[in-house]
């Protein structure tokens, strides 16, 4: 089979491209986000490590250690999205059972915690899995989609009708910043995850909330929306226009984009 098209055979059907980035921020000491992108094995995460001390970047990075560990060690399947969906909700369970013992075993890394947000790049499809505020964006046809919902008690008071939109409930002094699922918080965590399947043109934008609550949805709209930009320029971009609108955390982000074979 020649796979010249790429339905049959072995060729690839897309072209991906990947960048990443992470940033302190222009306020914070520290950076306790992590990103970790490998292209060979098709995985992105990103995670918002929280803790005293520098335990926040302890769990950040634990979380992607763990989970790339995972992966790297017996991939999944890239035919099966629900088989990488089960793996990678196992592989986020893995991180935050790891997160848990160091915080109760060693005092400095008390009550750390992270989020985290991990896709995996199947033949065809983007598997994904995430916990707590960090999030998945696809743009496709100008539109910007926010995939994952945040486990946040500002995003509880929009689900239960108590306000229309998270913007809505931020103007009457909601706060962001309490989560209300983190890796290494409990023994057990519930992990949710997706899966998205490709087409020609999508951009993929895994980040942590010091991008979303910097840059509002309309202006990601208009930089993602830039067809044919360069990626990486694109990602500096992203991290220029947050720190320029306050940078007040650290600004984390890892893009995929789906273009067409050759
Ligand atoms: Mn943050």
């Amino acid at each position: 089979m020649s796979g010249v098209d790429g339905r049959g055979g072995r060729a690839p059907r897309y072209r991906l491209e990947y960048a990443w980035r992470t940033d302190r921020g222009v306020v914070r000491v520290h950076n306790e986000d992590a990103v970790l992108v490998d292209e060979g094995h098709g995985l992105l995460l990103v995670a918002d490590g929280v803790g005293g001390a520098n335990a926040g970047e302890v769990a950040s990075q634990l979380a992607a250690d763990v989970i790339a560990r995972r992966v790297r060690e017996q991939p999944p399947s890239r035919t099966n999205r629900d088989a990488a969906t089960a793996f990678l909700a196992a592989a986020v369970q893995e991180a935050n059972r790891q997160i848990w013992e160091a915080s109760g075993s060693d005092a400095a890394c008390r009550g750390m915690g992270t989020t985290v947000v991990v896709g995996y790049v199947g033949e065809g499809w983007l598997a994904h899995a995430h916990v707590g505020d960090s999030r998945l964006y696809r743009l496709r046809d100008g539109e910007v989609l926010q995939i994952t919902r945040d486990h946040s008690f500002i995003q509880d008071v929009v689900d239960r009708g108590f306000f229309p939109s998270l913007a809505e409930a931020r103007r009457y002094g909601v706060g962001q910043n309490l989560l209300t699922r983190a890796l290494g918080s409990t023994g057990e965590i519930q992990v949710a995850v997706g899966a998205e399947g490709f087409a020609v043109g999508d951009i993929y934008l895994f980040c942590t909330d010091g991008l979303t609550n910097m840059i509002p949805d309309d202006w990601l709209r208009q930089l993602l929306g830039v067809a044919d930009a360069d990626l990486g320029g694109l990602a500096d971009a992203l991290v220029d226009l947050a720190c320029e609108r306050g940078g007040t955390d650290n600004i984390t982000l890892a893009i995929l984009r789906v273009g067409a074979s050759r």
